[in-house]
């Protein structure tokens, strides 16, 4: 019995937005370890984009959000990982529904920890996905 090839995943990600900055966690993962990234993760059975981010970012940080809004969607494909995969990345954006309220680290053995991080002063190395979009020049925040 040949094994099934593996198929592409769904990912919903949130850049997370507060005055200039962007929610930024460094990973502990198999796949883009130690690189910043935004939080996120699998589209469940059922789920909406937003639905999806909203439960992610809950259970990553407990933090909860409003005005989720859809931005884009890119293609990435991981060859060189220990274990090759296949994501369409959906990415959002949304704010604090509680400007005070502060990430906790609640998977700690998927990331490293969460911090603000201005837009124009990002942390190296982004992930993969998100570091094509800065060159690219994607800028998140709504007043562009
Ligand atoms: P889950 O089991 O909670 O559903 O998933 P997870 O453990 O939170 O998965 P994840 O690695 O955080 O996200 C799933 C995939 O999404 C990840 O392997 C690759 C893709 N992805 C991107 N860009 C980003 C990003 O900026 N952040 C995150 N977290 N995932 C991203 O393509
Ligand atoms: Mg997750
Ligand atoms: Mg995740």
């Amino acid at each position: 019995n040949a094994a099934k090839p593996p198929a592409p995943r769904v990912a919903v990600v949130l850049f997370l937005l507060k005055d200039e900055s962007v929610l930024l966690g460094r990973r502990c993962s198999s796949v883009g370890d130690s690189t910043f990234a935004l939080p996120g993760g699998h589209l469940e059975f059922g789920e909406s984009f937003e639905e999806c981010a909203a439960r992610e970012l809950k259970e990553e940080t407990g933090l909860e959000i409003n005005k989720t809004e859809l931005l884009t969607v890119t293609n990435n494909v991981f060859l060189e990982e220990p274990k090759p995969c296949h994501y369409v990345t959906v990415f959002l954006r949304a704010n604090l529904a509680d400007p005070e309220q502060v990430p906790q680290n609640l998977e700690p053995e998927k990331c490293y920890g969460w911090d603000w991080y201005a837009w124009d002063n990002l942390p190296n190395p982004l992930f993969l996905p998100l570091e094509k979009m800065v060159k690219s020049g994607f800028n998140p925040f709504p007043d562009h």
